[in-house]
């Protein structure tokens, strides 16, 4: 571990408290110069460090930015720190972890960007992600199961993102099928699970699960096609009580807990109690087809149930709907 990368992680063990040089270099066995050097070099790389003549250093929370040791300190299981990779700006992380996976990759790798110039959503649709206030990651998991039962881990991605929005910030976030989640109304994240098959077995080898999420993006700051249906967990906040280092380890930790017991009928359960969409109007739209029915139930393979209003019921397990009443 580099001087930079270890005093980062002590300094983050001690956010928003004075560590003093000596105490730094005593610990890492390094002189004070060296570490006076590095918090230069950390501060010009945009960490909020204060730096005060024989006081010594303090991380403070006035720039929130997201970086491994600081995900760290809240992960369940430090060791797998060493699978997160942070970057300032990809294209999509998606896209990343996708390039990775011909390699070969552990399971529960994890690509994050502060910023994505090409977010993807689903069906060739854009995920607008701009810096600094929002979190976008890619969890790559190597399951051992079907592609049918594939739809598990988008539901159990669903359930882990509204714990870790509710452990993070106390905010209870809701599910829209299949997998918005809103906040009073609004769209604060959406997830796009991919899959990588093996050419020759045609076997599922890799699930990409892709998780943005506005953050404290401002309201004003959306583009305008998504400005009435967008939202951020901290839109209007001057001063926001979590960092995003935080939400990213929560999602992080319960991704870890849920895709362990996939096929465990409690997640299910759990998605149907965030669910905003059960027992309301909704239109199901297939290509230029738009169909009013109400949403009768989620069953137990994530697929929505619903009633036409002819009182045909059919179960979807994939698609787009549109709650047509206010949500
Ligand atoms: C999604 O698709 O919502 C899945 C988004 C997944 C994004 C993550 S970020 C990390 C990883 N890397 C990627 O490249 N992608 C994943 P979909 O259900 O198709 O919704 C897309 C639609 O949501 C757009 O057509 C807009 O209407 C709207 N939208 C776009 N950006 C948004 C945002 N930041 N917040 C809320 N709504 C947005």
């Amino acid at each position: 571990m580099t001087t930079k990368i270890s005093i980062l992680e002590i300094l983050e063990k001690n956010r928003n408290q004075i560590i003093s040089g000596e105490d730094i270099a005593t610990e890492l066995n390094v002189s004070r110069t060296s570490v006076w050097k590095a918090v230069k070099d950390l501060q010009a790389e945009g960490y909020s460090i204060e730096a005060g003549t024989n006081k010594g250093y303090m991380l403070t929370n006035s720039k929130d930015v997201i970086f491994v040791e600081g995900i760290k300190t809240f992960l369940k299981n430090k060791r797998s720190a060493s699978k997160i990779s942070v970057f300032k700006t990809l294209e999509s992380t998606n896209q990343t972890a996708k390039k990775i996976t011909i390699d070969g990759v552990a399971n529960g790798t994890v690509i994050i960007a502060n910023e994505q110039t090409s977010g993807r959503g689903r069906r060739g649709r854009k995920f607008y992600s701009p810096a600094d206030s929002g979190i976008y990651m890619s969890i790559i998991l190597r399951p051992e199961m079907t592609a049918q039962n594939a739809t598990l881990i988008t539901t159990a991605a669903a359930v882990a993102v509204c714990r870790a929005i509710e452990a993070a910030t106390g905010i209870f976030a809701g599910i829209k099928w299949v997998n918005d989640i809103f906040v009073e109304g609004k769209k604060v994240c959406g997830i796009l699970t991919e899959s990588v098959t093996d050419m020759e077995s045609g076997s599922m080898e890799y699930v990409i699960v892709g998780i943005g999420i506005n953050f404290s993006t401002k309201t004003a700051n959306f583009p305008k096609d998504i400005k009435n249906t967008a939202g951020s967990l901290f839109k209007n906040k001057k001063e926001i009580p979590v960092m995003r280092n935080r939400l990213a380890a929560e999602i992080i930790n319960e991704m870890t807990a849920l895709t362990k017991n996939i096929f465990d009928k409690k997640i299910i359960e759990e998605y149907r109690k965030h669910s905003i969409v059960i027992s309301k109007k909704i239109d199901v739209i297939q290509g230029d087809k738009i169909r009013h029915a109400k949403a009768i139930n989620i069953d137990d393979a994530g697929g929505l149930v619903v009633k036409y209003d002819s009182g045909k019921v059919e179960t979807l397990t994939t698609g787009e709907i549109s709650i047509r009443v206010k949500v």
